[in-house]
């Protein structure tokens, strides 16, 4: 079928000529509403106007960027991608991706399980409400999908085959080298310039040498090291949450790149979320809550990673025997502290994008007290600059939750 831009009304006539969407609804009748949130795409809920717990979703990309419009062209290939994450990704833990029911590449669409009992973890933690079994299932999640697609467990040959699916998601990666690691920190057309004009911080930040000549090293890995399969968007607005379950959606950024910059994302976003509870909540007891979930989701990731490697001892990189056991070990602590001294400096990068760059976090951008917001940007932009020149030298897990103790 070509391409056609589906809207809630053709979208149920799409949707009623696939037999297992039809097996799903059996004869009710449906309804379609847009849901969609995000910066890129279309999300239909369709449900059945009989009994609407029963629900599906449908996501379509156009081929432009939905938040600024047909001006700005963006080809749909970017489903292709998606639908290829989310089948590799359910293929290595199915408890974390949502069921998918119908993918067409030729309609840049995927039909999936309607998570109605989950929402959107941004929304939460802004509210104030504490997953406790969060960082284990997302040091869980990371772990297991960072080592599988990595040369520490595929053949070199698997290792390849994964790079070439992937690593043609040109678009999206470049989106992310201008928007996440350029653009945001230089006078640009796309930034917030209301914000940017006569604003000393911005300027400063503009200024600053020493940010952005590693931010620059950091990009240079993320265009470069083909560690692992990311999902390349990991925010909290890409988590699906409620009190026993964690769902990954929206893996369109996909491509084999550095192993640091999924986890960096995360830890992004929770010290962004943290910080919306310095300034406007001064919720002290869910900061902490925010910290210990920083410390615990890291330690996690550190020792599941290693068991994950213990479990399996050939590999692309690995030769048994080649290593002694003690060098062995000595190699793996050292390479897995690493992974989280480079996820610093990423989530450094991804905090600082945030502040003046074109695609702003509800809990900074959205502050409509101009002063406080003002004082979010200072603290955040405090903390990233700190990730940012620091991240090499970061010893701990507490250097971390130092930082960002003290910027407040
Ligand atoms: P985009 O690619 O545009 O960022 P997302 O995949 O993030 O789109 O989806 C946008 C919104 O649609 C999400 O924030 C969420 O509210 C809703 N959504 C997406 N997938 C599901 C799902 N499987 N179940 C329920 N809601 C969903
Ligand atoms: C204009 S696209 C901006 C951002 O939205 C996505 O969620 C990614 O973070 C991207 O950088
Ligand atoms: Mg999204």
């Amino acid at each position: 079928m070509d391409y056609k831009k589906l809207d809630k009304t053709s979208v149920i006539e799409y949707l009623s000529n696939i037999k297992k969407i039809m097996a799903y609804f059996g004869s009710d009748d449906l309804v379609a509403q847009e849901i969609g949130d995000g910066n890129l795409n279309y999300v239909y809920k369709i449900s059945s106007v009989q009994n609407p717990q029963k629900a599906l979703i449908a996501k379509q990309a156009v081929p432009y960027l939905r938040c600024v419009g047909e001006e700005f062209p963006l080809s749909r290939e970017r489903m292709t991608y998606e639908i290829r994450a989310l089948q590799k990704f359910y293929n290595i833990l199915p408890s974390f991706i949502p069921n998918l029911y119908h993918t067409s590449e030729d309609m840049s669409l995927v039909v999936m399980e309607y998570l109605g009992n989950h929402i959107i973890m941004r929304k939460g933690l802004m509210e104030g409400v504490k997953y406790e079994k969060f960082s284990e299932h997302i040091s869980t999640y990371m772990s297991a999908m960072l080592f599988y697609t990595s040369s520490l467990y595929l053949k070199s040959s698997e290792k390849r085959a994964i790079i070439a699916e992937f690593n043609s998601n040109i678009e999206l990666c470049k989106l992310t080298e201008d928007l996440v690691f350029s653009f945001p920190f230089m006078e640009h057309e796309t930034n917030d310039n209301e914000n940017v004009k006569n604003n000393p911080q911005a300027q400063k930040l503009f200024k600053d040498m020493e940010f952005k000549e590693k931010a620059l090293e950091l990009k240079y890995r993320f265009m470069t090291q083909s560690d692992a399969l990311l999902h390349g968007d990991l925010h909290t607005g890409s988590i699906m949450i409620n009190e026993s379950q964690t769902y990954v959606i929206d893996p369109e950024f996909a491509f084999v790149g550095p192993f640091g910059f999924d986890i960096g994302a995360l830890l992004a976003n929770l010290v962004n979320n943290y910080i919306y509870h310095e300034v406007v909540t001064k919720d002290k007891d869910f900061q902490e809550w925010l910290l210990m979930s920083i410390k615990e989701i890291l330690e996690k990731f550190r020792d599941k990673f290693l068991d994950f490697w213990t479990e399996h001892k050939e590999s692309a990189l690995l030769v048994e025997g080649y290593l002694d056991s003690e060098t062995l070990v000595r190699y793996k602590e050292k390479f897995v502290k690493n992974i989280i001294k480079e996820s610093v400096g990423y989530a450094g990068v991804k905090m600082a994008r945030r502040i003046y760059g074109v695609a702003g976090v509800t809990e900074i951008r959205g502050i409509e007290d101009k002063e406080l917001r003002a004082e979010a940007e200072k603290i955040a932009l405090k903390i990233a600059r700190e990730f940012v020149i620091r991240y090499e030298k970061i010893n701990s897990v507490d250097e971390i939750l130092e930082i960002v103790k003290n910027a407040g």
